[in-house]
C-alpha cells in the first residue's frame, strides 16, 4: 500500500535528479493568521519555483499524508478550521481517521525523507520550552531529526523557548548546527539570540557539501544551518526583550501551560507590536525559503 501521495512533479524531479525543496504546512495551518498565511505559502511556492527549483508542500489531506500539494490543497489547508497540528506520532492516525492536517518539522521532514527530498526549509524550528526541567516539554522536532539526514533551514527557535537548553539537547542528539555566514544563534525574530554556535558556513554550496560529506561518513542526522533575519527586518531588540518579559509574565499569571502556551505566548507578542512581529515572521521564512532553494540546487549542481 502506498501509505505516502508523491505529486508527479515531486516524483519525477526526485527521479530525474532536479532540485526539490520540502516546505511545511503548520505554519499556515496554525502559525500564521488568515488570510495572510495563504499569501505566505501561495508566495513560497513561486519563490522556490522562480529560483528553479520544484516546491514539495508537505501535508495530510483528508488522512492522505502527501509530498508536493497542489495551490488548491494547499488552499483547502489553510482556510480549514478542522485541520489538526500532526507530528510524526500523529500521522498514521490522523491518516486513519480521515482528518486533514498541517505537518509539524519533524513530520514533514519525515516525509520529506521518505520521498527522497534532501532540502528541507522552514521558519522556526521546535524546542526545549523553559519550564522543561517541570514538565518535560521538549518539542519532537529534535529527537525526530537526530534520524532523518536532510538539511533543515531556519531561523533558529523562538525566544519564547528555552535558547541554551535547546542547543543543549542539539549537542546531545548529534544534530550539528551552522549559522549561515555567522556564529551568532539566530533568535527567530532577531538577528542574535545572544548564543553562540561553533561554525559557520558561507554559501550554499559549502552547505552542501557538508550534507555530502555528512552522507558519506555514514551519519544519519540533520544538518540544521541557522539562517538569522537581516539586522534591518528584525524586531528591534528592545523591543522584542520587554514585550517577551511581559509575555511570560501574563503567561504565568494567567496559568497558561502544555501546548496553550506557544500560541498563548507568540499571540500576546503579535498584539503587543502591532503585527509588527508577524511581517518579521514572513520576512524570516521567505529568507529560509530562498536559502532553501539554493542549498537544493548546490546539492545537485556538483553531486
Ligand atoms: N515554531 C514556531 N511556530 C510554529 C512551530 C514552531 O515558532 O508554529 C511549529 C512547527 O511546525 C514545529 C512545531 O515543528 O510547531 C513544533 O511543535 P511542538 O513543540 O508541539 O513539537
Ligand atoms: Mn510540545
Amino acid at each position: 500500500m502506498d501509505a505516502i501521495r508523491i505529486s508527479d512533479e515531486v516524483r519525477d524531479a526526485v527521479a530525474d535528479g532536479r532540485p526539490v525543496l520540502a516546505l511545511e504546512s503548520t505554519i499556515f495551518t496554525h502559525g500564521l493568521p488568515r488570510p495572510r498565511n495563504l499569501d505566505v505559502a501561495l508566495d513560497a511556492d513561486r519563490r522556490v519555483r522562480a529560483a528553479g527549483v520544484v516546491p514539495a508542500t508537505i501535508g495530510v489531506v483528508e488522512g492522505v499524508p502527501t509530498v508536493g500539494l497542489s495551490v488548491d490543497e494547499i488552499e483547502r489547508l489553510s482556510t480549514s478550521d478542522a485541520a489538526v497540528k500532526a507530528s510524526i506520532r500523529d500521522l498514521a492516525v490522523v491518516a486513519v481517521k480521515c482528518l486533514s492536517a498541517g505537518t509539524t518539522v519533524a513530520a514533514t521532514a519525515h516525509l520529506a525523507h521518505a520521498a527522497g527530498i534532501r532540502v528541507f526549509s522552514t521558519g522556526g524550528l521546535g524546542g526545549v520550552h523553559r519550564d522543561a526541567p517541570h514538565t518535560f516539554d521538549e518539542s519532537a522536532d529534535l529527537p525526530s531529526l537526530a534520524a532523518l539526514p536532510i538539511v533543515v533551514v531556519s531561523a533558529g527557535v523562538k525566544s519564547i523557548l528555552d535558547i541554551p537548553l535547546t542547543l543543549e539537547r542539539l549537542e546531545t542528539l548529534s544534530l550539528a548546527v551552522v549559522g549561515y555566514r555567522t556564529t551568532d544563534y539566530p533568535g527567530f525574530y532577531i538577528a542574535d539570540s545572544g548564543h553562540d554556535i561553533e561554525y559557520a558556513a558561507d554559501s550554499p554550496d559549502e552547505i552542501a557539501r557538508m550534507a555530502r560529506t555528512r552522507d558519506a561518513l555514514g551519519i544519519a542526522s540533520a544538518l540544521l544551518v541557522a539562517n538569522p533575519v537581516s539586522a534591518d527586518e528584525q524586531l528591534p531588540p528592545d523591543l522584542h526583550d520587554e514585550v517577551l518579559a511581559r509575555a511570560l509574565a501574563e503567561a504565568e499569571r494567567a496559568g497558561v501551560s502544555g501546548h496553550d502556551t506557544t500560541p498563548f505566548l507568540l499571540d500576546f507578542v503579535q498584539r503587543e507590536t502591532a503585527g509588527r512581529s508577524l511581517d518579521v515572521n514572513v520576512a524570516v521564512y521567505q529568507g529560509n525559503v530562498d536559502l532553501g532553494a539554493q542549498i537544493a540546487a548546490a546539492l545537485i549542481a556538483r553531486a
